[in-house]
């Protein structure tokens, strides 16, 4: 019998792997791709590129790694991230401890054999000690429910899976539906080679500019002085790390301090700094951005301002100006060019809000009567998070119960890691962990090392089996749910809340108390000997 097997191999499952073989553990990863990656294998759209920086969005564990690996660009693009995670799957010897191209289909526990049993879709089966779900937070795709899309003559693809060998767009008519971070990454892509394109939009978003730069030398002196204290920032702030690398100190400054803090005069001349600098630091330019309204409602006008100086035809730019919810409580986009394409001859944008798409013909899509004729439909529709990648396993617990039966009123977790009845189950930035909501690959090796941790004094205690105890899970579940009212989060159909998949529970899915108070929690746990935890 194996000690662990990890489930996943993107940034989390390849570092949990690494840091249980360290300590000693038999481990095997199982993965659905062809390759490591995770959601940047799958995503390779184009104009996919991640909107943390890269010298942030990066792994910190390894003196080798960091020593050897030099990043390109300000934001890396899904090319060099993935040949990143392939250099590291290399340099760490990881890719002998992984099945590639299998998809776990199940996994149910053993209560007398006290293991997990995992069966893949290629036949393949394993009994763990331990089950560690890798499976990534945004994972699984979500395509629309629209009629007629069995129909359709022309081609169509979510972004979430592009395939290698790209679809052509050089003159023909695209229609991409879906104006959330993928869709306005891959929009101005898009329109460069269509003949015409139609973004079908029902919710306009905020992008900001991410004014990506090619890194020299000089960025590369500075990070390599700077970095153990941005690293260290990043590690606990929500705000940290979003832009702010490479960034002059007295800029990063104020985004550390509250709206009030500052004049009018003041808090206009820091978000046109922040505007031109580019990139996520304009997210959250004051501390208070996500959680006073009034300071929320100024940074949206200032937002407002920029598209209507952008976008050339007003009717347009009004449709394109997010209205109804606050800025960063649906996740805020960052792009290239994103604005400047509806100033295209070839680009149209059709209000998809008022009048939502009827069905899909063998020719195209039907919009409040209009027939728009297509070659291609590109979903940029998003994604069943955190829990999607999980309830789509059969995954059964201790009495037979399956993960969707356990969560059918929302996820219920202990510290975001493990679930009541489910025994020597673990997860990694699973719904409850700050996840989406902190520098993920951060978050990513803290609950590794955890794990490693708890698993190795589990082992030094001569324990096999680890259950949650039903109180801890009340208490964090109501923690998790109370900390989000204290921000502007829960306040917004978005995906950060199950919205965006119709029938799923509308609750908040990361924990929105911040990746700091999260580790403390943590570290706590730890330092009490596991409190939470029925250990045998
Ligand atoms: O998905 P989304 P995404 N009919 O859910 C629309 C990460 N990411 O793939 O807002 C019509 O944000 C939907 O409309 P509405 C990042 O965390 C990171 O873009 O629901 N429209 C929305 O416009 C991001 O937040 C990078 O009204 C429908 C869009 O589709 C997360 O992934 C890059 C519809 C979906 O937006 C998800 O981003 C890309 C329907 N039935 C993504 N259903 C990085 O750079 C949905 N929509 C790191």
């Amino acid at each position: 019998m194996l000690d662990v097997t990890v489930v996943g191999a993107g940034f989390g499952g390849l570092y949990m792997l690494y840091r249980l073989r360290e300590l000693g553990f038999s481990v095997r990863g199982i993965e659905a791709a062809s390759d490591v990656g995770g959601a940047w294998y799958w995503n390779r759209y184009p104009g996919a590129r991640c909107d943390v920086e890269s010298l942030v969005y990066s792994f910190t564990f390894s003196p080798e790694v960091d020593r050897e690996w030099r990043w390109t660009e300000r934001y890396a693009a899904q090319p060099e991230i993935q040949r990143y995670i392939s250099f590291v799957a290399d340099r760490l010897d990881l890719r002998p401890l992984i099945d590639f191209s299998n998809h776990v289909e199940s996994a149910v526990f053993d209560r007398e054999a006290n293991c997990w049993r995992i069966r893949t879709d290629k036949g393949l089966s394993y009994a763990s000690r331990y089950l560690v779900l890798a499976t990534g937070p945004i994972s699984k795709p979500v395509l629309p429910d629209i009629p007629g899309i069995g129909e359709f003559e022309g081609s169509y693809v979510h972004t979430a899976r592009w395939p290698k060998a790209p679809p052509d767009f050089a003159g023909k008519r695209v229609g991409v539906v879906g104006t959330g971070s993928s869709g306005i990454q891959t929009i101005p892509m898009i329109a460069e080679q269509a003949g015409k394109l139609y973004v079908f939009q029902r919710t306009a978003n905020y992008t900001v500019p991410a004014r990506n730069v090619a890194l020299t030398e000089a960025d590369i002196a500075q990070w390599d002085a700077e970095k153990d204290e941005i690293r260290a920032a990043s590690r606990i702030g929500m705000v940290s790390g979003l832009g702010d690398v490479l960034m002059p100190e007295a800029m990063r400054g104020t985004r550390m301090r509250p709206a009030s803090d500052f004049t009018p005069e003041q808090r206009r001349e820091i978000m046109e700094r922040l505007w031109q600098w580019g990139g996520g630091a304009m997210i959250i330019p004051f501390a208070d951005t996500w959680i006073d309204p009034a300071v929320n409602d100024e940074v949206a006008d200032f937002m407002r301002e920029k598209i209507r100086e952008t976008v050339k035809d007003p009717e347009v730019a009004e449709r394109l100006i997010p209205r109804g919810f606050y800025l960063g409580t649906k996740r805020v986009c960052v792009g290239t060019s994103y604005y400047e394409t509806y100033n295209r001859d070839n680009v149209e944008l059709v209000d998809i809000k008022s009048h939502p798409i009827e069905r899909i013909t063998p020719r195209g899509m039907v919009v409040d009567g209009t027939e728009y004729e297509l070659d291609y439909i590109v979903f940029a529709t998003g994604f069943d998070a955190l829990t999607g990648a999980l309830t789509s396993i059969e995954l059964r617990g201790e009495h037979g119960q399956t993960i969707n039966e356990a969560w059918a009123e929302g996820p219920q977790t202990f510290l975001g890691l493990a679930v009541e009845g489910f025994p020597n189950m673990l997860m990694l930035s699973g719904p409850g962990s700050p996840s989406v909501l902190s520098n993920v690959v951060q978050t990513n090796e803290f609950q590794a090392d955890l794990i490693g941790r708890f698993l190795s004094a589990m082992r030094e205690g001569g324990k096999t089996r680890f259950d949650v105890v039903p109180e801890a899970q009340i208490e964090w579940t109501d923690h998790v749910h109370e900390v989000v009212t204290r921000s502007l989060f829960g306040t917004t159909d978005s995906w950060y809340v199950g919205a965006n998949v119709p029938g799923k529970p509308r609750v908040i899915l990361p924990y929105a108390g911040g990746p700091g108070a999260y580790r403390a929690k943590c570290e706590e746990f730890c330092e009490d000997g596991f409190p939470g935890f029925a250990l045998r």
